[in-house]
Protein backbone atom coordinates (compact mmCIF):
# COMPACT_ATOMS: atom_id res chain seq x y z
CA UNK A 1 0.00 0.00 0.00
CA UNK A 2 1.66 3.20 -0.91
CA UNK A 3 1.61 5.29 2.45
CA UNK A 4 1.02 8.70 0.48
CA UNK A 5 -2.02 7.43 -0.99
CA UNK A 6 -3.26 5.73 2.36
CA UNK A 7 -2.94 9.26 4.24
CA UNK A 8 -4.85 10.71 1.73
CA UNK A 9 -7.28 8.74 2.07
CA UNK A 10 -7.73 8.84 5.45
CA UNK A 11 -7.65 12.66 5.67
CA UNK A 12 -4.43 12.68 7.27
CA UNK A 13 -2.93 15.73 5.74
CA UNK A 14 -1.16 16.91 8.77
CA UNK A 15 0.99 14.04 9.16
CA UNK A 16 1.53 12.86 5.42
CA UNK A 17 5.30 14.73 5.63
CA UNK A 18 6.17 12.35 8.79
CA UNK A 19 4.54 9.47 6.69
CA UNK A 20 7.00 9.78 3.70
CA UNK A 21 9.19 9.68 6.41
CA UNK A 22 8.68 6.46 7.96
CA UNK A 23 8.11 5.39 4.57
CA UNK A 24 11.07 6.29 2.29
CA UNK A 25 13.42 7.39 4.84
CA UNK A 26 13.12 4.31 6.92
CA UNK A 27 16.08 2.13 8.29
CA UNK A 28 17.34 -0.62 5.58
CA UNK A 29 19.61 -3.60 6.83
CA UNK A 30 22.44 -3.92 4.69
CA UNK A 31 25.64 -6.27 5.74
CA UNK A 32 24.21 -5.80 8.96
CA UNK A 33 23.97 -2.38 8.84
CA UNK A 34 21.94 -0.47 9.56
CA UNK A 35 21.82 2.62 6.29
CA UNK A 36 19.40 5.67 6.18
CA UNK A 37 18.15 6.58 2.84
CA UNK A 38 15.93 9.87 2.24
CA UNK A 39 15.14 9.23 -1.73
CA UNK A 40 11.54 10.60 -2.82
CA UNK A 41 10.85 7.04 -4.42
CA UNK A 42 10.15 3.77 -2.41
CA UNK A 43 13.18 1.46 -3.79
CA UNK A 44 11.32 -2.27 -4.05
CA UNK A 45 14.38 -4.29 -5.21
CA UNK A 46 15.93 -5.44 -8.03
CA UNK A 47 16.07 -8.78 -10.37
CA UNK A 48 19.70 -8.82 -11.95
CA UNK A 49 20.37 -11.34 -15.21
CA UNK A 50 21.87 -13.83 -16.58
CA UNK A 51 22.37 -14.73 -13.01
CA UNK A 52 19.39 -16.46 -12.08
CA UNK A 53 18.45 -17.87 -15.78
CA UNK A 54 20.68 -21.03 -16.18
CA UNK A 55 19.09 -21.23 -19.40
CA UNK A 56 20.16 -17.29 -20.91
CA UNK A 57 23.69 -17.98 -18.91
CA UNK A 58 24.49 -20.60 -21.01
CA UNK A 59 23.88 -19.08 -24.21
CA UNK A 60 26.65 -16.40 -23.04
CA UNK A 61 30.51 -16.32 -22.85
CA UNK A 62 32.81 -14.35 -20.76
CA UNK A 63 33.22 -10.92 -22.32
CA UNK A 64 29.95 -11.07 -24.69
CA UNK A 65 29.12 -7.61 -23.58
CA UNK A 66 25.57 -8.57 -22.46
CA UNK A 67 23.44 -5.43 -21.33
CA UNK A 68 25.40 -3.37 -23.90
CA UNK A 69 22.04 -1.60 -24.91
CA UNK A 70 18.50 -2.65 -23.86
CA UNK A 71 14.82 -1.03 -24.70
CA UNK A 72 11.44 -2.28 -23.79
CA UNK A 73 10.05 -3.69 -26.86
CA UNK A 74 6.30 -3.66 -25.76
CA UNK A 75 4.40 -6.98 -25.67
CA UNK A 76 5.89 -9.20 -28.84
CA UNK A 77 4.12 -12.31 -27.44
CA UNK A 78 0.92 -11.12 -26.24
CA UNK A 79 0.61 -12.42 -22.85
CA UNK A 80 -0.09 -8.88 -21.49
CA UNK A 81 3.81 -8.48 -19.90
CA UNK A 82 6.37 -5.77 -21.75
CA UNK A 83 9.22 -7.36 -23.54
CA UNK A 84 12.58 -6.33 -23.97
CA UNK A 85 15.24 -6.57 -26.40
CA UNK A 86 19.31 -6.46 -25.13
CA UNK A 87 22.12 -6.06 -27.09
CA UNK A 88 25.39 -8.59 -26.42
CA UNK A 89 28.18 -6.50 -29.00
CA UNK A 90 30.89 -9.28 -28.95
CA UNK A 91 29.09 -12.50 -29.38
CA UNK A 92 30.99 -14.51 -31.59
CA UNK A 93 28.40 -16.06 -33.76
CA UNK A 94 29.43 -16.70 -37.33
CA UNK A 95 32.46 -13.95 -36.68
CA UNK A 96 34.43 -13.16 -33.68
CA UNK A 97 32.48 -9.94 -32.04
CA UNK A 98 30.14 -10.41 -35.00
CA UNK A 99 27.44 -9.40 -31.70
CA UNK A 100 23.97 -10.45 -31.20
CA UNK A 101 20.76 -9.38 -29.93
CA UNK A 102 18.29 -11.04 -27.53
CA UNK A 103 14.62 -10.68 -27.04
CA UNK A 104 13.93 -11.26 -23.80
CA UNK A 105 10.18 -12.42 -22.78
CA UNK A 106 9.80 -11.27 -19.27
CA UNK A 107 7.23 -12.27 -16.27
CA UNK A 108 5.50 -9.62 -14.22
CA UNK A 109 8.08 -9.62 -11.45
CA UNK A 110 11.19 -8.79 -13.70
CA UNK A 111 12.39 -12.81 -14.14
CA UNK A 112 12.75 -14.27 -17.94
CA UNK A 113 10.21 -16.47 -18.74
CA UNK A 114 11.94 -17.51 -22.27
CA UNK A 115 14.46 -15.90 -24.73
CA UNK A 116 15.12 -15.95 -28.51
CA UNK A 117 18.79 -14.77 -29.61
CA UNK A 118 19.31 -13.19 -32.71
CA UNK A 119 22.60 -13.51 -34.51
CA UNK A 120 24.18 -14.37 -37.65
CA UNK A 121 23.43 -17.80 -37.41
CA UNK A 122 20.36 -18.00 -35.14
CA UNK A 123 16.91 -16.35 -35.05
CA UNK A 124 16.13 -16.47 -38.54
CA UNK A 125 18.62 -13.63 -39.10
CA UNK A 126 20.25 -13.98 -42.58
CA UNK A 127 22.47 -11.13 -43.17
CA UNK A 128 26.32 -11.17 -43.03
CA UNK A 129 28.26 -9.66 -40.66
CA UNK A 130 31.59 -8.87 -40.21
CA UNK A 131 34.57 -9.70 -37.57
CA UNK A 132 33.87 -7.34 -35.02
CA UNK A 133 31.21 -5.56 -36.34
CA UNK A 134 29.32 -5.20 -33.05
CA UNK A 135 25.67 -6.39 -33.93
CA UNK A 136 23.61 -4.84 -31.06
CA UNK A 137 25.91 -2.33 -30.02
CA UNK A 138 23.17 -0.25 -30.42
CA UNK A 139 19.12 -1.54 -29.56
CA UNK A 140 15.79 0.19 -29.62
CA UNK A 141 12.12 -1.10 -29.50
CA UNK A 142 10.49 1.63 -32.40
CA UNK A 143 6.30 -0.19 -32.37
CA UNK A 144 5.13 -1.94 -35.44
CA UNK A 145 7.17 -0.72 -38.43
CA UNK A 146 5.22 -3.57 -40.65
CA UNK A 147 1.89 -3.19 -39.57
CA UNK A 148 1.35 -6.95 -38.40
CA UNK A 149 0.55 -5.56 -34.46
CA UNK A 150 3.79 -6.76 -33.69
CA UNK A 151 6.30 -4.88 -32.11
CA UNK A 152 9.55 -4.24 -33.90
CA UNK A 153 13.06 -3.08 -33.16
CA UNK A 154 15.85 -1.45 -35.11
CA UNK A 155 19.71 -2.80 -33.96
CA UNK A 156 22.79 -1.36 -35.02
CA UNK A 157 25.91 -2.81 -36.44
CA UNK A 158 27.87 0.18 -36.17
CA UNK A 159 31.83 -0.70 -37.86
CA UNK A 160 32.84 -0.90 -41.21
CA UNK A 161 32.57 -2.49 -43.40
CA UNK A 162 29.10 -3.30 -42.67
CA UNK A 163 28.51 -0.23 -40.20
CA UNK A 164 24.32 -0.70 -41.14
CA UNK A 165 21.28 -0.14 -39.29
CA UNK A 166 18.65 -3.04 -39.69
CA UNK A 167 14.90 -2.61 -38.96
CA UNK A 168 13.86 -5.97 -37.74
CA UNK A 169 10.20 -7.01 -37.93
CA UNK A 170 9.72 -9.74 -35.34
CA UNK A 171 7.52 -12.55 -35.52
CA UNK A 172 5.83 -13.75 -31.91
CA UNK A 173 8.03 -16.04 -30.83
CA UNK A 174 11.10 -13.52 -31.17
CA UNK A 175 12.75 -14.70 -34.23
CA UNK A 176 12.97 -12.86 -37.82
CA UNK A 177 9.80 -12.37 -40.17
CA UNK A 178 11.81 -9.81 -42.21
CA UNK A 179 14.15 -6.97 -42.26
CA UNK A 180 15.47 -3.46 -43.50
CA UNK A 181 19.14 -3.29 -43.73
CA UNK A 182 20.48 0.92 -43.98
CA UNK A 183 23.99 1.38 -45.20
CA UNK A 184 26.42 3.94 -44.36
CA UNK A 185 25.18 4.65 -40.25
CA UNK A 186 27.26 4.35 -37.48
CA UNK A 187 25.94 4.14 -34.04
CA UNK A 188 27.22 3.10 -31.02
CA UNK A 189 23.97 3.56 -28.90
CA UNK A 190 20.66 4.05 -30.31
CA UNK A 191 17.49 5.74 -28.92
CA UNK A 192 13.37 5.46 -29.57
CA UNK A 193 12.71 9.19 -28.99
CA UNK A 194 9.19 8.88 -29.92
CA UNK A 195 7.49 10.12 -33.31
CA UNK A 196 8.49 14.15 -32.91
CA UNK A 197 7.88 14.92 -36.86
CA UNK A 198 4.36 13.73 -36.68
CA UNK A 199 4.27 10.94 -39.24
CA UNK A 200 2.89 8.52 -37.01
CA UNK A 201 6.22 6.53 -36.56
CA UNK A 202 8.79 6.71 -34.01
CA UNK A 203 11.81 8.04 -34.43
CA UNK A 204 15.24 7.35 -33.53
CA UNK A 205 18.44 8.90 -32.50
CA UNK A 206 21.83 7.23 -33.69
CA UNK A 207 24.59 7.96 -31.51
CA UNK A 208 28.44 8.48 -32.83
CA UNK A 209 30.77 9.82 -30.24
CA UNK A 210 33.87 9.04 -32.59
CA UNK A 211 32.36 11.46 -35.25
CA UNK A 212 35.38 13.95 -36.38
CA UNK A 213 32.63 16.52 -36.99
CA UNK A 214 34.36 19.87 -36.01
CA UNK A 215 37.83 18.38 -34.33
CA UNK A 216 38.64 14.85 -33.81
CA UNK A 217 36.38 12.80 -31.46
CA UNK A 218 33.96 15.41 -30.74
CA UNK A 219 30.68 12.85 -31.52
CA UNK A 220 27.93 13.84 -33.22
CA UNK A 221 24.02 12.23 -33.15
CA UNK A 222 22.02 11.67 -35.90
CA UNK A 223 18.36 12.17 -35.26
CA UNK A 224 16.90 9.63 -37.84
CA UNK A 225 13.14 9.42 -39.24
CA UNK A 226 12.05 5.87 -41.17
CA UNK A 227 10.00 5.76 -44.15
CA UNK A 228 6.78 3.42 -44.14
CA UNK A 229 9.08 0.69 -45.76
CA UNK A 230 11.50 0.76 -42.72
CA UNK A 231 14.12 2.78 -45.00
CA UNK A 232 15.95 5.78 -43.92
CA UNK A 233 14.86 8.79 -45.55
CA UNK A 234 18.28 10.04 -46.00
CA UNK A 235 16.94 13.94 -46.81
CA UNK A 236 15.33 13.90 -43.59
CA UNK A 237 18.54 12.90 -41.13
CA UNK A 238 18.98 15.98 -38.63
CA UNK A 239 23.33 15.95 -37.23
CA UNK A 240 23.95 17.64 -34.58
CA UNK A 241 27.79 17.80 -33.68
CA UNK A 242 30.08 20.47 -32.77
CA UNK A 243 29.37 21.68 -36.56
CA UNK A 244 26.17 21.10 -37.52
CA UNK A 245 22.83 21.43 -36.08
CA UNK A 246 23.28 25.10 -34.75
CA UNK A 247 24.81 23.56 -31.87
CA UNK A 248 27.26 26.51 -31.58
CA UNK A 249 30.35 26.49 -29.44
CA UNK A 250 31.26 24.25 -26.27
CA UNK A 251 32.08 20.62 -27.60
CA UNK A 252 36.00 19.98 -27.71
CA UNK A 253 38.16 17.69 -29.05
CA UNK A 254 37.74 14.15 -27.56
CA UNK A 255 34.91 15.09 -25.36
CA UNK A 256 32.72 12.14 -27.16
CA UNK A 257 29.19 13.80 -27.54
CA UNK A 258 26.43 11.69 -28.68
CA UNK A 259 27.74 9.56 -26.07
CA UNK A 260 26.15 6.04 -26.34
CA UNK A 261 22.20 7.06 -25.20
CA UNK A 262 19.95 10.17 -24.93
CA UNK A 263 16.82 10.95 -23.51
CA UNK A 264 13.57 12.74 -25.31
CA UNK A 265 12.09 14.37 -22.10
CA UNK A 266 9.84 16.20 -24.00
CA UNK A 267 9.15 20.35 -23.70
CA UNK A 268 10.31 20.28 -19.75
CA UNK A 269 9.88 23.99 -19.90
CA UNK A 270 6.86 24.51 -21.67
CA UNK A 271 8.24 26.97 -24.47
CA UNK A 272 7.32 25.28 -27.69
CA UNK A 273 11.00 23.26 -28.21
CA UNK A 274 11.18 20.05 -26.50
CA UNK A 275 14.32 18.90 -25.17
CA UNK A 276 16.78 16.57 -25.89
CA UNK A 277 19.06 15.35 -23.26
CA UNK A 278 22.44 14.47 -24.87
CA UNK A 279 25.75 12.83 -23.19
CA UNK A 280 29.21 14.04 -23.85
CA UNK A 281 31.18 11.47 -21.49
CA UNK A 282 34.56 12.48 -22.00
CA UNK A 283 33.73 15.63 -21.17
CA UNK A 284 35.85 17.49 -18.60
CA UNK A 285 38.61 15.58 -18.15
CA UNK A 286 36.54 12.40 -18.65
CA UNK A 287 34.34 13.67 -15.76
CA UNK A 288 31.65 13.10 -18.35
CA UNK A 289 28.63 15.65 -19.10
CA UNK A 290 25.16 16.12 -20.27
CA UNK A 291 23.87 18.55 -22.74
CA UNK A 292 20.08 19.95 -22.42
CA UNK A 293 19.47 20.88 -25.57
CA UNK A 294 16.04 22.40 -26.58
CA UNK A 295 15.33 21.96 -29.97
CA UNK A 296 12.93 23.75 -32.82
CA UNK A 297 10.21 21.91 -33.31
CA UNK A 298 10.07 21.81 -36.83
CA UNK A 299 13.81 22.18 -37.75
CA UNK A 300 15.32 20.13 -34.69
CA UNK A 301 17.67 22.39 -34.73
CA UNK A 302 19.40 23.71 -31.51
CA UNK A 303 17.85 27.16 -30.13
CA UNK A 304 19.60 26.85 -26.67
CA UNK A 305 21.07 24.45 -24.54
CA UNK A 306 22.48 24.01 -21.13
CA UNK A 307 25.53 22.21 -19.53
CA UNK A 308 25.06 19.75 -16.39
CA UNK A 309 28.13 18.23 -15.02
CA UNK A 310 30.26 18.91 -11.42
CA UNK A 311 29.80 22.82 -10.29
CA UNK A 312 27.03 23.32 -13.82
CA UNK A 313 23.99 23.39 -14.62
CA UNK A 314 23.30 22.59 -11.14
CA UNK A 315 24.30 19.32 -10.26
CA UNK A 316 27.08 19.40 -7.22
CA UNK A 317 28.21 16.17 -7.01
CA UNK A 318 32.17 15.19 -7.05
CA UNK A 319 32.84 13.30 -10.48
CA UNK A 320 36.02 11.59 -10.18
CA UNK A 321 38.82 12.29 -12.84
CA UNK A 322 41.55 9.60 -12.01
CA UNK A 323 42.77 6.49 -14.17
CA UNK A 324 40.92 3.76 -14.31
CA UNK A 325 42.26 -0.44 -14.17
CA UNK A 326 40.97 -0.77 -17.64
CA UNK A 327 42.80 2.52 -19.21
CA UNK A 328 40.28 4.33 -19.56
CA UNK A 329 40.21 7.55 -16.94
CA UNK A 330 37.11 9.45 -15.40
CA UNK A 331 33.43 8.82 -14.00
CA UNK A 332 31.89 8.84 -17.71
CA UNK A 333 29.19 10.77 -16.63
CA UNK A 334 26.15 10.94 -18.70
CA UNK A 335 27.37 7.47 -20.95
CA UNK A 336 23.71 6.27 -20.76
CA UNK A 337 20.71 8.23 -20.03
CA UNK A 338 16.40 7.82 -19.84
CA UNK A 339 13.67 9.63 -18.87
CA UNK A 340 12.20 8.13 -15.97
CA UNK A 341 8.61 10.07 -15.46
CA UNK A 342 7.90 12.26 -12.80
CA UNK A 343 9.58 10.63 -9.66
CA UNK A 344 9.57 13.53 -6.99
CA UNK A 345 5.76 14.55 -7.40
CA UNK A 346 6.85 17.79 -8.59
CA UNK A 347 5.36 18.00 -11.89
CA UNK A 348 8.44 17.89 -14.01
CA UNK A 349 10.21 15.38 -15.83
CA UNK A 350 12.99 13.62 -14.04
CA UNK A 351 15.95 12.12 -16.09
CA UNK A 352 18.12 9.06 -14.69
CA UNK A 353 21.78 8.34 -15.86
CA UNK A 354 24.97 7.28 -14.20
CA UNK A 355 28.65 7.77 -14.07
CA UNK A 356 29.64 3.94 -15.17
CA UNK A 357 33.59 4.47 -14.40
CA UNK A 358 33.26 5.86 -10.83
CA UNK A 359 34.04 3.16 -8.47
CA UNK A 360 31.51 0.33 -8.66
CA UNK A 361 29.22 2.20 -11.40
CA UNK A 362 27.09 5.12 -9.62
CA UNK A 363 23.68 5.66 -10.88
CA UNK A 364 22.74 9.43 -10.48
CA UNK A 365 18.79 10.02 -10.60
CA UNK A 366 18.67 14.08 -11.22
CA UNK A 367 15.11 15.57 -10.37
CA UNK A 368 15.04 18.54 -12.96
CA UNK A 369 13.16 21.98 -12.23
CA UNK A 370 11.27 23.30 -15.09
CA UNK A 371 14.25 25.58 -16.36
CA UNK A 372 15.96 22.35 -17.35
CA UNK A 373 18.55 22.36 -14.39
CA UNK A 374 19.49 20.11 -11.94
CA UNK A 375 17.24 20.88 -8.18
CA UNK A 376 18.36 17.58 -6.63
CA UNK A 377 19.76 14.28 -7.00
CA UNK A 378 19.60 10.54 -6.18
CA UNK A 379 22.79 8.13 -5.85
CA UNK A 380 22.29 4.66 -6.89
CA UNK A 381 25.39 2.42 -5.87
CA UNK A 382 26.25 -0.31 -2.96
CA UNK A 383 25.58 1.91 -0.10
CA UNK A 384 22.88 4.84 -1.54
CA UNK A 385 19.82 4.51 -2.76
CA UNK A 386 17.97 2.01 -1.45
CA UNK A 387 18.30 -1.37 -3.52
CA UNK A 388 21.18 -2.86 -1.70
CA UNK A 389 23.25 -3.57 -4.84
CA UNK A 390 26.29 -5.84 -4.56
CA UNK A 391 28.33 -4.68 -7.47
CA UNK A 392 31.75 -5.89 -8.04
CA UNK A 393 34.60 -3.32 -8.05
CA UNK A 394 34.55 -1.48 -11.88
CA UNK A 395 31.19 -3.29 -11.86
CA UNK A 396 30.32 -0.12 -14.41
CA UNK A 397 27.01 -0.34 -13.00
CA UNK A 398 24.57 2.41 -15.62
CA UNK A 399 26.50 2.38 -18.32
CA UNK A 400 23.47 1.62 -20.27
CA UNK A 401 20.03 2.45 -18.87
CA UNK A 402 16.42 2.13 -20.41
CA UNK A 403 12.83 2.72 -18.65
CA UNK A 404 10.74 0.52 -18.93
CA UNK A 405 7.77 1.75 -16.79
CA UNK A 406 4.84 -0.41 -15.05
CA UNK A 407 6.67 -4.30 -15.90
CA UNK A 408 4.66 -5.20 -12.45
CA UNK A 409 1.42 -4.02 -13.35
CA UNK A 410 1.12 -2.32 -10.05
CA UNK A 411 2.09 1.52 -10.60
CA UNK A 412 5.37 1.15 -9.44
CA UNK A 413 7.85 1.65 -12.45
CA UNK A 414 11.02 -0.43 -14.03
CA UNK A 415 14.46 0.88 -15.01
CA UNK A 416 17.21 -1.19 -16.51
CA UNK A 417 21.18 -0.56 -16.09
CA UNK A 418 23.54 -2.17 -17.60
CA UNK A 419 26.85 -3.07 -15.62
CA UNK A 420 28.88 -6.13 -14.99
CA UNK A 421 32.25 -5.56 -16.87
CA UNK A 422 34.94 -8.41 -17.51
CA UNK A 423 32.72 -11.64 -17.19
CA UNK A 424 29.45 -12.04 -19.55
CA UNK A 425 27.78 -8.47 -18.61
CA UNK A 426 24.45 -8.00 -16.42
CA UNK A 427 21.15 -6.49 -16.71
CA UNK A 428 19.93 -4.73 -13.65
CA UNK A 429 16.16 -4.46 -13.32
CA UNK A 430 15.61 -1.81 -10.73
CA UNK A 431 12.02 -1.60 -9.33
CA UNK A 432 10.50 1.94 -7.35
CA UNK A 433 7.88 3.47 -6.42
CA UNK A 434 7.64 7.14 -7.01
CA UNK A 435 6.05 10.07 -4.80
CA1 LIG B 1 5.20 -10.47 -23.30
CA1 LIG C 1 5.69 -5.46 -36.61
CA1 LIG D 1 8.07 10.06 -36.78
CA1 LIG E 1 10.23 15.65 -10.94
Amino acid sequence: MDCFLKNIRLGLIPIVLISFYSCNSGPILENNKIIETSEPYLALGYVELPYGNDNLLAELDRGDRFGRDHDKIGDVDGDGVIDLVVGARSDDDGEIDAGAVYILFMNHDGSLKSHQKISMISGGFSDVLNEGNFFGYGVAGIGDYNYDGIPDIAVSSPVPPNNSLYIIHLNTDGTVKSYTKNQNIIAEGLTAIGDINGDNRIDIVACNPGSDDGGRDRGAIDIIFLNEDSYVSNLKTITISSSKGDFGSGIEDGDKFGGREVAMMGDIDGDGTIELAVGAFMSDEGKGAIWMLSLNSSSFNVESKIKITEGMGGFTDQLITTVNPNGSYGANFGHAMAAIGDVDGDGVVDLITGANQQYEGWGYILYLNNDKTVKSFSIINNSNGGFNLNLPDEGRFSRSISYIGDLKGDGSIAVNLGGGAGDTGSLYTLFLKPN
